[in-house]
């Protein structure tokens, strides 16, 4: 079962981002969500469905030894229970406005060989200088093990604090460690690194090995000025009230593209 965490636990959750920019959810799936995303990934694999970057990405950022197939929410109804983490609502209620979006969410496949994507922060396309507060949230899922050799996301602690001018060297980047459920004991699985935007962040350089992640991108709402605040063109989370207890286990649901 993946791990329930209540209000004393995000609130750490919290803390953790403010801090340094990035938090780690551990045991957040369980190893039958990460192993039936998997094979969904597989089965997708190979296919027209897999899209434009589904044998390799069209350019260095999205990685030459990369597959990606992006909008699985149009795909297979068994990744809306990624979208819909209680602890990633609850960071997302927490820093950016009511109505925010999900963007974006996508298998990132790196393969052996890839080149370290640059580091930069996924709201970079906004002006406003830094540093400010978040325009958004990206979440990445440890599909497999996250580690130093095979990928796994390096982060710059901290970045999230640092004026506009100044850019992170390599050597300031670390890799955060995360371990895909079926390596985890007591049947628990999977970690979801949560990384706001404001950080720098990059895929790592996978000197061996393999990497699968699932990655997912939540923006903060903008504005309107028509009295449909919340009506998107794209995937709309709609939260059902919450229980009354600490435990949190809200559930929400996705609604498809509008
Ligand atoms: O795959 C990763 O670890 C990070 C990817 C990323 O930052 C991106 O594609 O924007």
């Amino acid at each position: 079962m993946a791990q329930t965490l209540g209000t004393r636990d995000i609130q750490k959750l919290i803390d953790q981002v403010n801090r340094d920019g990035y938090v780690v959810i551990p045991h957040a799936f369980s190893a039958a969500q990460v192993s039936q995303a998997k094979a969904e990934l597989a089965r997708l694999s190979g296919t027209a469905e897999a899209g434009p970057a589904g044998q390799a990405g069209r350019n260095t950022f999205e990685g030459l030894r990369t597959q990606r197939i992006y909008a699985l929410l149009n795909k297979a109804r068994c990744f809306d229970q990624f979208a819909l983490h209680p602890a990633v609502l609850a960071l997302n209620d927490y820093f950016l406005d009511e109505g925010y979006l999900l963007n974006a969410l996508h298998s990132v496949n790196i393969g052996p060989g890839e080149a370290a994507q640059r580091l930069h922060h996924d709201d970079e396309y906004v002006t406003v200088p830094r540093p400010h507060r978040p325009f958004g949230a990206a979440i990445m899922v440890a599909l497999d093990d996250y580690t130093p050799t095979n990928g796994g996301t390096n982060v710059v602690p901290r970045s999230h604090t640092w004026a506009g001018d100044r850019v992170p060297a390599r050597s300031e980047a670390v890799a955060v460690a995360m371990p895909a459920g079926q390596r985890l004991g007591r049947g628990q699985a999977g970690a979801d690194g949560a990384v706001l935007p404001a950080v720098d962040a990059a895929a790592g350089e996978p000197a061996a090995g393999r990497r699968l992640g699932q990655a997912r991108r939540y923006a903060a709402a903008p504005r309107r000025h028509d009295g449909l605040q919340g009506r998107r063109a794209v995937y709309r989370l709609r939260r059902r009230p919450e229980p009354p207890d600490e435990g949190d286990g809200a559930a929400g649901q996705v609604e498809g593209a509008e």
